[in-house]
């Protein structure tokens, strides 16, 4: 019997992405500390280059912060575009080397390359020698078996660097790493496995399928799997988008429901504009999120498939009642929308209701 051949995976990360464009945009920043952000009193750098990282810039860091930590850090305005031409340009690159592509955000994506002959680690090679040339620009990957061990991987010699993760190393690999690293754990599974005296993946892997299993239901499973670095997803060509919505973030709070109002309108009417790009898609629900002073944050949802004005307006009332006196921050305004499949077995039970209908209309 002939055992299969392990899968070929790619995970390419772009390094430090729009902070890398705009210093490449702009020579005169090389060398320097340079982040990409909203420079005002509320602004928070999207990301940061390695100079400024240095001095502990991070994303989502508020422009004051990273100012306080890095005096000479120069913010640059974001160009949304610009990055997402890039984008495009990078993903135009990966398309010559395999139509398995599965793209996680503008500057990220799995690659299947595993119809290759030459080894996985020269196609990431050739891939990322590629990308420099065109853009310019420097990017990591990591290269295993799956995707979970990819993704990880890049992160070990970024930036300009790749890893390997070769099939018969696996459980060494995963042995130190914190189980924090892996897909579907947060912040909150990840206090709750340390209280089970669980940091690791080593840790997981010292108990047994049936006690994780009793402990944390599939999730436990899942856990048993993965902290051996076992990983079946394929890489799906496209992911299909879950979610349209707006959100702002206001200079001053907004102290009361009347006030919101026409905010949330704004954001409304910009969500409707963007809706009409997606007339292929089924709507599932609206949502409306508030962020208080205190950066919490509450999401308050309605089944809907049409996303009307005075849905939204009483979403908003409902999240006001949760403010306990507390101002509000930011609104933000969306839909949900059904996945593919939802939308085509709702499709066939309505033929087949209104099939019913007809029958007994003619009886
Ligand atoms: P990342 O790949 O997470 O970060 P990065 O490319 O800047 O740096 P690294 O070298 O560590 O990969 O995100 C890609 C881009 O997405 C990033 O350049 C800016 C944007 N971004 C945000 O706008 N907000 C965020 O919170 C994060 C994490 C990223
Ligand atoms: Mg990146």
């Amino acid at each position: 019997m002939t055992e299969e051949s392990p899968r070929k995976i790619i995970h390419i990360d772009m390094d430090c992405f729009y902070a890398a464009i705009e210093v490449r945009d702009h020579p005169e920043l090389r060398g320097k500390p340079v982040a990409v952000g909203g420079s005002s009193g509320r602004g928070v750098l999207t990301t940061a280059n390695y100079e400024a990282r240095k001095f502990g810039c991070r994303s989502a860091m508020p422009a004051f912060k990273a100012l306080r930590q890095c005096p000479s850090l120069i913010i640059m305005p974001v160009r949304f575009g610009v990055y997402r031409a890039e984008s495009q340009q990078i993903r135009a690159i990966f398309a010559k080397y395999t139509g398995l592509i599965e793209p996680l955000s503008l500057d990220e994506a799995y690659l299947d390359v595993s119809h290759w002959r030459s080894s996985g680690e020269s196609v990431a090679e050739e891939i990322r020698a590629e990308i420099r040339e065109t853009t310019g620009l420097t990017a990591s990957a990591g290269i295993a078996p799956n995707k979970l061990l990819a993704k990880i991987a890049s992160d070990w010699n970024k930036p300009d660097g790749q890893f390997e993760v070769k099939s018969d190393s696996v459980e060494g690999f995963m042995a130190d790493l914190p189980v924090r690293k892996l897909w579907g754990v947060g912040a909150k599974t990840a206090e709750r496995l340390l209280k089970a005296g669980i940091e690791t993946c080593g840790d997981v892997q010292n108990h047994a399928l049936t006690e994780l299993h009793r402990r944390f239901g599939r999730f436990g499973t899942a856990l048993y799997h993965l902290s051996r670095g076992r990983d079946d997803r394929p890489v799906q060509p496209s992911r299909e988008r879950k979610s349209v919505s707006n959100e702002r973030t206001y200079s001053e709070d907004i102290t009361c429901f009347e006030e919101s109002v026409p905010k949330l309108q704004a954001l409304w009417e910009e969500l409707c504009d963007d809706l009409a790009k997606h007339k292929d898609r089924s709507i599932k629900s609206a949502f409306v999120k508030l962020k208080f002073n205190d950066f919490r944050h509450t999401t308050v949802e309605r089944q809907t498939s049409a996303p009307e004005w005075k849905l939204y307006e009483s979403l908003l009332q409902d999240g006001w009642q949760r403010s306990n006196t507390r101002h509000v921050r930011l609104l933000g305004a969306g839909v949900r929308f059904r996945s593919q499949e939802e939308a085509s077995e709702l499709e066939q039970l309505t033929l087949f209701e209104e099939n019913l209908e007809s029958l007994s209309g003619g009886i």
